[in-house]
């Protein structure tokens, strides 16, 4: 059926038990592809009827589908023109992940992070409005991501403003882990009650039985009686009372159902609410079992779901979480937040030991922040985790919260630098740059997992105010972690290596490239001196100044933005000593980076020890001809 399938155009004639079949084959597609290429399988298999309901009632592209995190969407990827390339998913030169309109007219608004559907629908229903156009704005957004600040501050406008906004509720009762907070429980007791909408068609039947000849004063008050009632056997709603009408809750695997309430609902104007409960995974058993594993992952067998793994050296954010909860363990005093993710993270493993002292705050990066900065406040060690890109969400928190006050909030910042196939909504490679411009905030980034446990020691030790260690995505380089080392010094540097030609001037994981860049080198006669700089802010002055004087060049290295990051306050620092030398640095250029392995996209923008060394002695070469 899928095959047939080039364009929504192509569903709108079928019957129901071919929609059926269609989902059946959409969902093996699914499995098919992400078991080579990973991806977000869980999230995806429980919105296939959701998917195929939309497109069926809606016209899609002219009324409008707004994706929230869009990590959920392949399916709607498969029937919007993309079934041929669907093997190419999250490929370096392949199809995104998530939503792109650059992929496609059927992808309305570009997403990564979560909760922005909302604010993003009800500024397109304006715009149109604006225009006099007509057409549909539909926000899907998960249980997830609706704890997010953004999409509540959404909420409370669209009550307000009653544009013309559908928003489908996909609810799993899963955000990535198990969901937290209060409106969590309180969609659990709606779904549980059951009776909102019997009572509200109920009360519909009820008007619409009245006596033809009824006054509207008689029938508004018929309707405030049935409100009344209703409102004494069922929860609060919670929507309705923001000014949004909510529909629900409904099975959102039940083709026919939801199809019918849809139809309804493309005609009924203002802002509402339709309540979805959904299975995440639906579909496939493993992921059914154990969709926290199945939310996002590598490749994996089809046959029992058993993820594909190399063999390979603990993952950064384990040694994070290990040592940070080895020391916990004896300080009382430290305190693990994250915002949803305490499984990316691995702050499950704190969590798992230490619970009293493990906050996850739900998609809330804000809230994470301040509320580390309160925790601070009242004399704790409070260790926000959190990854790089969604740390983005928290930077006033960051400033007028922690930094102004000078609180010792401890910040570990997970997927520093290119994260590989989620793409540019995920990189980490704007840290080094937003942070270093903070006054009184201190920064450092790890060569490697020794290295990161030494950080994360500084870290409990150092209280005279914000401190943050950002790492990188993925494995160590293997080093034996037996034993714990003990703190750095801030603000001390390290010379790996002397070199009478040139210096790298190198931080975090591009640290050990260097090094092998400077082997390279010396195999063709280039005597390349290394630095591991370990904190961007405060820099290694005396070491780095002292270092260089011999030599005409020096590069930069980093796994950030050259704009404003490392290789830039080295360039400051210069300029301040009155320094002159050449300067090359060496990092993410002026653009956003696509998707593909976090190797490939080095690869790309020659940030590998080789294309380093090559680089390197051109540049010496170049300089020795033009002298
Ligand atoms: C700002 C932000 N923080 C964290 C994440 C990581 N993240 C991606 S999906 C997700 C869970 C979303 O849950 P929900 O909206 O219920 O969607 P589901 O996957 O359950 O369908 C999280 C925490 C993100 N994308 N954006």
């Amino acid at each position: 059926m899928l095959e047939n399938i080039n364009s929504p155009k192509d569903i709108k004639g079928l019957s129901i038990s071919d929609l059926k079949i269609l989902a059946s084959d959409m969902r093996k597609k699914i499995v098919e592809v992400t078991s080579k290429n990973g991806g977000h399988v869980a999230p995806s298999l429980g919105t296939i009827e959701l998917i195929l309901a939309l497109h069926y009632v809606f016209d899609t592209p002219e009324d409008k589908i707004i994706w929230d995190v869009g990590h959920q969407a392949y399916g709607h990827k498969l029937i919007t023109g993309r079934r041929d390339v669907f093997y190419t998913l999250r490929k370096f030169g392949g199809i995104s992940g998530f939503i792109s309109p650059k992929e496609s007219i059927y992808d309305v608004f570009g997403v990564g992070h979560a909760s922005t559907s909302i604010a993003a629908a009800m500024g397109i229903a304006a715009a149109r409005d604006l225009n006099h156009d007509k057409y549909k704005v539909i926000a899907v957004i998960g249980d997830g991501a609706m704890t997010g600040g953004v999409a509540l501050e959404g909420l409370n406008n669209l009550g307000q403003n009653k544009k013309d906004v559908l928003i489908i509720l996909n609810d799993n009762k899963m955000s990535i882990d198990e969901n937290v907070g209060g409106l969590k429980d309180y969609l659990i007791r709606l779904q549980t009650t059951g009776l909102y909408n019997r009572l509200k068609n109920d009360a519909w039947d009820l008007l619409g039985k009245l006596p033809v000849g009824l006054d509207m004063k008689a029938k508004n008050a018929a309707h405030k009686l049935s409100e009344g009632l209703k409102n004494l056997l069922v929860p609060t709603i919670l929507f309705e009372e923001m000014g949004i009408r909510y529909y629900g809750p409904t099975d959102g695997h039940d083709l026919r159902e939801i199809i019918s309430i849809l139809r309804k609902l493309k005609y009924i104007k203002g802002p509402n609410l339709l309540h979805l409960i959904t299975e995440k995974g639906k579909g496939y058993k493993p992921a059914e079992s154990n969709p926290t594993l199945f939310h996002g992952l590598g490749p994996y067998k089809i046959e029992t779901g058993e993820p594909i793994k190399k063999p390979a050296p603990p993952k950064y954010s384990y040694v994070y979480s290990k040592t940070l909860t080895d020391f916990a363990s004896e300080d009382a005093d430290i305190v693990a937040i994250t915002s949803a993710m305490p499984e990316g993270t691995r702050l499950d493993y704190f969590k798992e030991h230490i619970p009293e002292r493990f906050f996850d705050v739900g998609i809330a990066e804000q809230c994470a922040v301040t509320f580390a900065a309160g925790l601070a406040k009242g004399g704790k060690k409070p260790f926000a985790t959190i990854y790089s890109t969604f740390l983005q969400r928290a930077y006033d928190q960051i400033i007028h919260d922690v930094c102004i006050q000078n609180l010792p909030v401890r910040f570990g910042i997970d997927r520093g630098g290119l994260v590989g196939d989620d793409g540019p909504t995920h990189h980490g490679v704007f840290d080094l740059s937003y942070l270093r411009i903070i006054p009184n905030m201190v920064v450092m980034a790890p060569k490697d997992e020794r290295e990161l446990q030494r950080m994360v020691s500084t870290m409990v030790d150092y209280s005279s105010g914000p401190i943050a260690v950002r790492y990188p995505r993925g494995s160590g380089i293997g080093i034996d972690l037996s034993t714990h080392p003990g703190p750095l010094k801030i603000g001390k540097a390290e010379i790996l290596k002397e070199g009478e030609d040139v210096y790298l001037l190198a931080i975090g994981t591009l640290v050990h490239p260097s090094l092998k860049a400077s082997k390279i080198l010396e195999k063709q006669g280039v005597s390349a001196g290394v630095i591991n700089a370990r904190f961007v802010k405060p820099l290694d002055k005396e070491l780095i100044c002292d270092a260089i004087s011999s030599v005409k060049h020096i590069i930069t290295l980093e796994d950030n933005v050259i704009a404003g990051g490392f290789g830039s306050a080295v360039l400051e620092m210069l300029n301040e000593c009155k320094i002159s030398k050449d300067v090359l640095r060496i990092g993410i250029p002026d653009r956003f980076i696509e998707h593909g392995t976090q190797n490939e996209l080095y690869n790309m923008l020659d940030m590998n020890a080789d294309k380093i060394s090559r680089n390197i002695f051109n540049l010496l070469s170049n300089a020795r001809k033009n002298n």
